[in-house]
């Protein structure tokens, strides 16, 4: 029998006065913060799941520093955060998929840096397959002089003090971690609210779903189609053939990840020799979020939140989910590595 207390709903705003209430010290500008994103995020929803409506479905006519024509959603999300964060003065600069440097805000003082991807997956917007936001949040370093550098904001994802995703989909799920857990909360769009519905998210140690667009499988290395045949191989014992799950929307796959358990897999290619997923504001938060709630996310070679960087828009390959599934690819990859098919059968 639950207590009334534990029955009734927390909204977001609670859960972060409450967590920061647990540190006597805490300024609360870090809950800003997290209001300034959540508030943009509700305003995102309510444009996407409203986008077939009106005319901001479509391309711009611009395209972004990768080459990917930007559809409107994705500038829309892009300014939405932006101004969101602008309005709280405590973060001073933004590094942004959508723009090509960083993006100084009028709060120069401000002692955060934002990374965010504003519309990840955008691909699918026009097809109503759900796409997310994600976001990585940076102390400032402190220097003497208050100009902004690009360097200031190349730090290790170790270095994160929050980050999250928002996926807008069937329902508009927020999740996000301090380094404390993660929790999670959905939209309840009657009440303009995010309601918790998880506070303490914990990825199964093991999961029979692995994704991963097999469409580059003739560029592989030999360790990761040892590791995929493994995955369809019939033995019932092991659960295999394990399921193949691919959205093609990072935040979507990865939510799926954190929820039923598996493997998401972007590896390097020919196409993409450094793998495809930004290292900042795509593969750092997420692997936060996993690592918190007890998974594992490296790059093939390292765990991703330890990878030195070196430019703000830089890509990398990434092996993310649950334990036992990272460290069995790992193994492969490592077993195989620097041979041929030619050396051996698949
Ligand atoms: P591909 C979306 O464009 C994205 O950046 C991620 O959200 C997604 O995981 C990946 O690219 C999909 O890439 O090459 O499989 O279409």
């Amino acid at each position: 029998m639950t207590t009334q207390k534990e029955d009734r709903l927390v909204t977001l705003e609670e859960f972060i006065i409450q967590a920061q209430n647990r540190f006597p010290g805490a300024t609360g500008e870090l809950s800003q913060l997290l209001r300034d994103i959540s508030l943009a995020a509700k305003i995102i929803s309510r444009e996407v799941n409203k986008a077939g409506i009106t005319n901001i479905l479509g391309y711009d006519g611009s395209t972004n520093i990768h080459g990917e024509s930007v559809k409107k959603l994705d500038l829309f999300a892009d300014s939405q955060l932006i101004s969101a964060l602008e309005r709280s003065g405590i973060t001073c600069m933004v590094i942004s998929e959508e723009n090509d440097g960083i993006v100084q805000l009028s709060s120069s003082g401000g002692k955060y840096i934002v990374y965010m991807d504003p519309l990840d997956g955008s691909s699918n917007i026009d097809v109503n397959v759900s796409i997310g936001s994600i976001f990585s949040i940076y102390m400032r370093e402190p220097r003497f002089d208050q100009t902004l550098r690009e360097e200031d904001a190349l730090q290790p994802g170790t270095k994160q003090v929050a980050a999250g995703y928002v996926l807008y989909g069937s329902s508009t799920t927020l999740a996000y971690t301090t380094g404390l857990n993660v929790s999670l909360f959905t939209l309840d769009p009657s009440l303009g609210e995010f309601i918790l519905s998880d506070r303490k998210v914990q990825i199964p140690d093991h999961g029979k779903i692995y994704s991963i667009n097999e469409g580059s499988y003739n560029s592989w290395e030999l360790g990761l189609k040892k590791y995929i045949k493994y995955c369809q191989e019939d033995d019932q014992e092991s659960g295999r053939p394990y399921s193949a799950r691919y959205i093609g929307s990072m935040v979507a796959d990865l939510h799926r990840t954190l929820i039923k358990g598996g493997i998401f897999i972007y590896p390097h290619s020919k196409r993409y020799p450094n793998g495809k997923l930004r290292l900042m504001y795509e593969c750092n938060p997420l692997s936060f979020i996993i690592e918190q709630a007890g998974g594992m996310a490296t790059d093939g070679h390292q765990r991703i939140m330890d990878i030195e960087p070196t430019a703000i828009h830089q890509q990398t390959p990434i092996y993310i989910g649950s334990k036992e599934n990272v460290s069995h690819v790992m193994d492969f990859l490592h077993e195989f590595a620097g041979k041929e098919e030619a050396e051996v059968e698949i």
